[in-house]
């Protein structure tokens, strides 16, 4: 019988790739859109006529349980957030109430369907923070290092994270955590370092624009591809029983690398482009992540095919050829 998953965020990175995969698969899907002015599709634009999408707020929980009582899923991924940690420092309530509580109303709202759908919450390595002074060198991993967010969104991902785990004990949910390491794509927002830095490189190639102003260019992620990282939260889900997993890569570079490559691969140097703007800075930063997803790739099967100099090479590829 062909299954049938909700996608909260489908208009996002994740959610669209997550979309993507499933249709592949066979799958109903069902995607949650928040109303906004604009009404834009965003990266489901090329979903619309092979998936429901369905009006709807992390923050009203009547809307999610219209929409489980609606879909009747196997799966839900909620792939919804306030999602930029520089924004959670000047939107801190709004962050908490979509990104903390919106989980609690997935959970409830799935909890009272009466239905046994299998929940994913996309939680993040921002729940490590920078993994305190004694860094394990085989990477941040769930078993190795306590949580200490550094970001209101850290904060608020942490409840997610907990109240996920809380649902699996108390009332047996198949409800689990991806704790997954920053994962990028050229449909990533705009604010996030890598795609500005694609998008800049791609202004200044065509004369657009003359410098690209950034913050603390010494941070280190272990960057992804958000098709591989979608590919793991499915897993995680077909998995014999709820678990949290760790999805990275296993390698830092820092943002100067990226925007070595990213130059580069235009015919550029970023030294004549590239300015510090110190009010890019957050009032709390991470300088180092780098995750260890051995138990994925173990338990799951799970490991990354897209290597980092692919992932800068597509993204500003992309933005080369915008017209
Ligand atoms: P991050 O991603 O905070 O790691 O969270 P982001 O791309 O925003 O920042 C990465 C690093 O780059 C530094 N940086 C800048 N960042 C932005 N956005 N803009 C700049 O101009 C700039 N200059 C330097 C940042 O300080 C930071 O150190 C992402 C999000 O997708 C989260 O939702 C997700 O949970 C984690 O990844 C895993």
């Amino acid at each position: 019988m062909r299954r049938t998953a909700i996608v909260t965020g489908v208009t996002g990175q994740d959610g669209s790739y997550l979309a993507d995969l499933l249709l592949e698969k066979d799958y109903n899907v069902y995607g949650l859109k928040r109303r906004t002015s604009s009404n834009s599709l965003e990266c489901a634009a090329h979903l619309a006529s092979s998936i429901e999408i369905v009006e709807g707020d992390l923050a009203d929980l009547p809307s999610l349980q219209r929409l489980c009582q609606l879909a009747k899923a196997d799966e839900f991924y909620n792939m919804a957030a306030q999602s930029h940690v520089g924004t959670s420092f000047n939107q801190p309530v709004y962050t908490a109430q979509a990104t903390a509580l919106g989980v609690l109303n997935c959970l409830e709202a799935i909890r009272h369907s009466g239905l046994h759908t299998r929940f994913l919450q996309a939680s993040t390595s921002e729940l490590f923070g920078d993994g305190g002074t004694n860094r394990p060198a085989e990477g941040l991993s769930l078993e190795n290092t306590p949580f200490y967010p550094r970001s209101p969104y850290g904060v608020a991902k942490l409840y997610g994270f907990w109240i996920t785990k809380n649902y699996r004990e108390s009332y047996k949910m198949f409800a689990a955590n991806s704790v997954a390491f920053n994962h990028e794509s050229p449909r990533r927002g705009p604010q996030f370092v890598t795609r500005k830095i694609a998008i800049a490189v791609g202004k200044i190639k065509r004369g657009e624009q003359d410098y690209l102003h950034l913050g603390n260019i010494d941070a280190c992620r272990d960057w992804g591809h958000a098709a591989d990282y979608v590919d793991g939260m499915w897993r995680m889900l077909q998995h014999g029983h709820p678990e949290d997993f760790v999805l990275a890569t296993g390698e830092t570079y820092s943002v100067k690398d990226f925007c070595f490559l990213a130059f580069q691969r235009a015919g550029l140097d970023y030294r004549q482009y590239v300015k510090i703007d110190p009010t890019l800075y957050r009032p709390a930063e991470i300088e180092y992540l780098r995750g260890d997803a051995r138990r994925a790739h173990e338990l799951l099967g799970w490991k990354p095919k897209i290597e980092f100099k692919d992932l800068v090479n597509e993204m500003v590829d992309a933005e080369l050829n915008r017209k």
